[in-house]
């Protein structure tokens, strides 16, 4: 009711009185002033004018359902959001309500006080800053397939922040600089039985409004924003619509033809590691190579020392070194 009551408003540039409302929705004058309250409370500034009725001034800068879908051009990717002021990580709830969820719920929060990125690492994530949110998914693929869903967001969300005329490039398999620094983190995670995914968790980290007095001493060498690279103040709201869009676009031409390839070819073409030399960091050993190429099933391939080597993602952590 709250969201239809926000409509109405919306719709109109002037005021709109309790009465027609109340036509509207069918229900009664002292319900829409509990509903208008509910929204002020959220952080909406609406004028009450005891004749005239409800005018929607300004609304607040929040990543919720209503604030978000009318940018929303898809076709079942956030058409349900769950959305909190505050949760530990957005992937960890996801993970535990994604088996008997709807496909295409996402989980979006304003602050993650225990974000997670890859390897057990940590993702800093300060509140209203940033867009934080977890996309529920259940394709009909084998879990094999599941890395590739990684090169679909990173395509996607590349193609999305492109608009910015700043210099992205796509840092395989799970991050996005720009200018040399991360500014996006995806971190893909699954259910699955051997031959099938049960439901697959795309986590989707951006950093957007924050600041460099949000980033500690560590990440102000390694991260940025849009806000820090742009020096404007960017609607989150549009932007989480858009990266929906996109990635769904993406998602679903992917599903209905299994070709990855115009994926991959955005991810080598903006690749941050192509031609550069890089430390991988696996369990057991150290050490430097140069990155060749990303093959046609989103492998990275690299030069060691004149052995050609292929990584798959998950395996390995790299450290870019210097230009090759
Ligand atoms: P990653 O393991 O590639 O990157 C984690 C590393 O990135 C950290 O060790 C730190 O050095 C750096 N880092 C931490 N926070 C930030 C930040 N805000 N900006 C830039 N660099 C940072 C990348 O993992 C995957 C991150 C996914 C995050 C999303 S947010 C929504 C969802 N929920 C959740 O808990 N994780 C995902």
């Amino acid at each position: 009711m709250k969201s239809k009551i926000l409509n109405i408003l919306r719709s109109s540039d002037t005021y709109v009185s309790g009465e027609e409302i109340s036509k509207l929705l069918g229900i009664s004058r002292a319900a829409i002033w509990k509903h208008i309250n509910q929204l002020k409370k959220e952080g909406y500034q609406i004028d009450s004018l005891t004749k005239n009725g409800y005018k929607l001034i300004s609304s607040p800068d929040i990543l919720s359902f209503d604030e978000i879908s009318p940018f929303l051009k898809t076709k079942f990717i956030g058409h349900d959001i769950l959305y909190y002021e505050s949760i530990d990580s957005t992937n960890t709830f996801a993970k535990s309500i994604s088996q008997n969820c709807k496909d295409g719920l996402v989980i979006i929060a304003e602050e993650q006080t225990k974000g997670r990125g890859r390897l057990g690492r940590t993702w800093v994530s300060p509140k209203r800053k940033g867009i934080w949110m977890s996309i529920i998914l259940h394709p009909n693929l084998p879990p094999s397939e599941a890395h590739k869903l990684t090169i679909i967001t990173a395509s996607s969300i590349y193609n999305t922040l492109c608009k910015f005329n700043v210099d992205i490039k796509i840092k395989w398999p799970n991050d996005i600089l720009i200018n040399g620094k991360k500014i996006c983190g995806i971190l893909t995670e699954m259910n699955a039985e051997l031959n099938h995914i049960n439901s697959l968790v795309i986590g989707i980290g951006i950093n957007v409004n924050t600041e460099v007095e949000d980033f500690n001493e560590e990440l102000t060498k390694i991260a940025t924003s849009l806000r820090i690279e742009t020096g404007k103040f960017i609607d989150r709201k549009k932007l989480t619509a858009e990266i929906l869009n996109n990635f769904e676009d993406f998602y679903i031409d992917y599903l209905s033809t299994k070709d990855i390839r115009p994926y991959l070819e955005i991810v080598r073409k903006n690749s941050a590691l192509i031609n550069k030399y890089v430390e991988i960091i696996k369990p057991n050993e150290k050490y430097i190579a140069k990155v060749v190429d990303i093959d046609d099933d989103g492998q990275l391939v690299i030069d060691n020392d004149g052995k050609i080597e292929k990584l798959l993602s998950g395996e390995v952590s790299l450290h870019n070194m210097y230009n090759g």
